[in-house]
């Protein structure tokens, strides 16, 4: 099995565009839609995702739902649900279940490859450096115990986040190249 370090990736731009097993949806408890990463993704899938996302009857913050990828380039989309930040010591034990059940998700359904946005980071305000060494540590704990995922994608959609996350990962991993799909933001 490859090494911890050829198996985290990192991606500068849209994560709809990444034709993976599975992208992660950084989702609300109702699994209905919204803005940021969620609307960017519905948008993307079409409304056959938000008919079967109406059937899962919601999400609790810090657990994980599978559905299909439907328009996406991605087969599936694991939706989870981050913490709105407020500093406390439940929000890194959240956002870890976050990736976590996301993770175990992926390997119960023999997926090689996921990516996942900075869960948190956006509307719900977690401080990206925080959510990064969140993010990064249960992701290496993950892979350290499980074949699969065999590849984990971060795809950042700015490149002040794709900093962040690039420091975190102080061997310089792979960066996802040529993907088509809009510019990231500046
Ligand atoms: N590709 C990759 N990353 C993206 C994209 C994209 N297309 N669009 C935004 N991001 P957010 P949250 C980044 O707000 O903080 C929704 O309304 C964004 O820059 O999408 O978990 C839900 O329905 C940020 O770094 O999610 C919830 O109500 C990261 O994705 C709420 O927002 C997460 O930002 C969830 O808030």
């Amino acid at each position: 099995m490859c090494s911890l370090k050829d198996r985290i990736e990192l991606f500068l731009g849209d994560i709809t565009t990444l034709a993976v097993d599975a992208i992660v949806n950084a989702a609300n408890e109702s699994l209905l839609g919204g803005g940021g990463v969620d609307g960017a993704i519905h948008r993307a899938a079409g409304p056959e995702l938000l008919a079967e996302c109406r059937a899962l009857g919601g999400c609790p913050t810090g657990e994980a739902r599978i559905t299909g990828g439907y328009r996406l380039p991605a087969r599936r989309v694991i939706h989870t649900v981050g913490p709105v930040y407020t500093g406390s010591a439940r929000d890194p034990e959240l956002l870890a279940a976050c990736y976590r059940n996301s993770l175990a998700l992926a390997t119960a359904h023999g997926l090689a490859s996921v990516a996942f946005p900075a869960i948190s980071c956006g509307v719900y305000r977690y401080p990206v450096e925080e959510g990064c060494a969140v993010a990064v540590e249960a992701v290496r704990e993950h892979l350290a115990g499980h074949h699969l995922p065999e590849r984990v994608l971060f795809a950042l959609f700015s490149r002040r986040h794709y900093a962040v996350y690039a420091a975190a990962l102080p061997w310089g991993p792979t960066a996802v190249q040529g993907v088509r799909g809009r510019r990231p933001r500046a």
